[in-house]
C-alpha cells in the first residue's frame, strides 16, 4: 500500500483544500483511510472521540453522529463508507479503482458493494458484537477442586 501525504488536522489548506476524514481508529472509517492511501491523494484526518461523534457539530455532518464522514474539497460532507469509497473512486479516475459508469464491470462493483453492506455486514457485525459480549460476561473457568480431582482418579 502506498503512503500518501497525510496531513495533521489543522493544516487546512484554504484555497487548495484537501479531503478531510473524520476518523475513529478501529472503526469503519478505516475503510476510507485505506481508500485514500490507494488513491494516493493528500488528505487530512480529524481524529474523533466517541463523545465527539454526538456533538451538535458532528450531528450537522452526520444525522446519526457516526463516522466515517468526509469533507470533500468542494466543502460538502458525505457519509456512509461504501458511498464515500465509490465517490472517491469516481473523483480520482487516474487511480483506476472503478470501471466506467454503465459498463458490466461497474454493475458488478455496485452489486458487491451493496451485497457487502446489506447482506454480509449486518450479520457479521452482530456476530462480532455478540462474541465480544460473551467474552466480557463469560465466567472464569471453573477449576476442579482437589477433592474432585482425587475423585476422578478413583
Ligand atoms: N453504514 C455506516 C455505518 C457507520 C457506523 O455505524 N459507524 C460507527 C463506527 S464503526 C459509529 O460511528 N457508531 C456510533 C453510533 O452508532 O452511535 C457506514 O458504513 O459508514
Amino acid at each position: 500500500m502506498r503512503l500518501s501525504t497525510r496531513l495533521d488536522s489543522g493544516d487546512h489548506l484554504g484555497e487548495g483544500r484537501v479531503i478531510r476524514l473524520y476518523h475513529l481508529p478501529g472503526s469503519r472509517s478505516t475503510r476510507i483511510l485505506w481508500m485514500l492511501e490507494e488513491i494516493g491523494v493528500p488528505y487530512e484526518v480529524k481524529l474523533m472521540t466517541r463523545e465527539e461523534r454526538k456533538t451538535a457539530e458532528h450531528i450537522g455532518r452526520h444525522p446519526l453522529g457516526r463516522v466515517p464522514v468526509v469533507e470533500l474539497d468542494d466543502g460538502g460532507f458525505l457519509f456512509e463508507s461504501a458511498a464515500i469509497c465509490l465517490q472517491l473512486a469516481d473523483l480520482h479516475p487516474e487511480a483506476r479503482l472503478i470501471p466506467p459508469p454503465g459498463s458490466p464491470a461497474r454493475g458488478r462493483v455496485y452489486q458487491w458493494c451493496l451485497f457487502a453492506m446489506t447482506e454480509l455486514e449486518p450479520p457479521a457485525h452482530l456476530r462480532a458484537r455478540a462474541g465480544s459480549c460473551l467474552r466480557r460476561t463469560r465466567p472464569a473457568r471453573v477449576q476442579p477442586t482437589s477433592a474432585l480431582r482425587a475423585h476422578d482418579r478413583r
